[in-house]
C-alpha cells in the first residue's frame, strides 16, 4: 500500500526536498510545513522549496526555514504535496524530476499520478487532511506546531469548514488539535477574514466590472497586471476575488481572470450547485475541483474572455 512505501522511502532519505504548486494557497504552504516540521521530528536534512508566497502565511510555524532555491546534487527523496501536475510547479520542477525517488500526496479529481509513489484521496476536502495519516505512519506526534500548519490548510480549502466535502472526520481532527493547543480562532482570522488594503483596492475593482451574464448565472470580473501596480498588490493578494460573484444569489459560474504576463491570462472559476468547473478548465488544460478550479489562457483580454465565458455556457441550465 503507497502509505507503507511512503514510510518506507522516507525511512531510506538522508536529504528530502519539499514542493508545492505555483501560486500556493493555504493548503499548499500550510501542507508543505507540516510535511517539513515532521521530517524535522525524524532528523531529516529536509528542504522546503517555495518560491514566492503570501505575507498571509509568514506566521506560520517553519516558514522561516522555506528557501527559494535548493541544492544542485540530486536529492534522495522529492515529496510533493497538493501539485496536480509536474508543470505546475513551474521552474522548481527541476528539484522534483532530478530526485532519486519521487512522492506526491494530493486530494486534487485530475491528478496526472506523476510520481513513483501517488498518495491521491480525491475525497479529502484538503491536502493537509491526508497529511494527518501520513504523519500519525510516520510515528510523528502532531503537536501544536503541525497542528497549526494542518488547520491552516484545512481551513483555507475549505473555505472556513463551509464546502462540500467537509467531512465528520475534519470536525473530529479540528476538536482535537483543540485539545493541543492549536488556536483555530486565530488562524481562521489570519487566513480568511483578515485582507490586505491591496486587496480591498483590488476588491472594489472587481466589483466594479463586474458583468451578469446568460441570465445572471454568470458573473465575470477581472484585473490586469497594472491594475496590481496601482493597488501595489503583493503575491496572494488576489486571493478570494472570484468568490465575490459567486456569492451572490442565482449565480452558478464565477469567472475571474487575472492577467500574470503580458496579455496572458489565469482563469479562476467557481461554482455552487451543479456545472463541474474542473471540466470546464480541462478543455484549456488547467484543472481542479468540481466547485474550483483554474486555467491559463491567451489573450488579449476580450479574446480570453470570450473564450472561458462561452465554454461556461455549454454547462448552463436554461
Ligand atoms: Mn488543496
Amino acid at each position: 500500500m503507497t502509505i507503507d512505501n511512503i514510510k518506507e522511502e522516507i525511512e531510506k532519505a538522508n536529504d528530502i526536498v519539499i514542493l508545492t504548486h505555483e501560486c500556493p494557497d493555504g493548503d499548499a504552504v500550510g501542507s508543505a510545513l507540516a510535511m517539513y516540521l515532521t521530517l524535522k521530528k525524524l532528523n531529516k536534512d529536509v528542504d522546503v522549496i517555495i518560491p514566492e508566497y503570501s505575507n498571509t502565511f509568514k506566521f506560520l510555524p517553519g516558514a522561516e526555514a522555506i528557501k527559494k532555491e535548493g541544492k544542485e546534487e540530486a536529492y534522495d527523496l522529492a515529496i510533493s504535496v497538493d501539485v496536480t501536475g509536474i508543470r505546475r510547479m513551474n521552474g522548481f520542477a527541476k528539484y522534483f524530476e532530478n530526485a532519486k525517488t519521487k512522492i506526491q500526496i494530493d486530494h486534487h479529481q485530475v491528478n496526472d499520478m506523476f510520481a513513483d509513489y501517488n498518495f491521491v484521496n480525491p475525497d479529502s476536502p484538503a491536502c493537509a487532511q491526508i497529511l494527518i495519516l501520513v504523519i500519525e505512519k510516520l510515528g510523528v506526534e502532531i503537536d501544536e506546531e503541525i497542528g497549526t500548519c494542518l488547520l491552516t490548510g484545512i481551513i483555507t480549502d475549505t473555505g472556513g469548514f463551509k464546502y462540500e466535502g467537509v467531512s465528520a472526520e475534519t470536525f473530529e481532527f479540528t476538536s482535537w488539535l483543540l485539545t493541543k493547543g492549536v488556536n483555530v480562532s486565530e488562524i481562521y482570522k489570519r487566513v480568511l477574514q483578515t485582507k490586505t488594503r491591496a486587496n480591498f483596492e483590488l476588491r472594489k475593482l472587481i466589483m466594479d466590472r463586474m458583468e451578469f451574464i446568460e441570465d445572471n448565472k454568470i458573473t465575470f470580473t477581472y484585473i490586469t497586471l497594472e491594475d496590481e501596480k496601482k493597488a501595489g498588490a503583493m503575491p496572494g493578494d488576489h486571493e478570494g476575488l472570484v468568490e465575490v460573484g459567486r456569492d451572490i444569489e442565482g449565480v452558478e459560474v464565477s469567472i475571474f481572470l487575472r492577467e500574470i504576463e503580458n496579455g496572458f491570462y489565469k482563469a479562476s472559476l467557481r461554482s455552487n450547485n451543479y456545472v463541474k468547473v474542473s471540466d470546464v478548465c480541462i478543455a484549456f488544460n488547467g484543472g481542479g475541483h468540481i466547485r474550483a478550479a483554474g486555467c491559463n489562457i491567451q489573450g488579449p483580454l476580450e479574446h480570453a474572455k470570450e473564450k472561458i465565458i462561452n465554454e461556461v455556457k455549454k454547462y448552463i441550465i436554461k
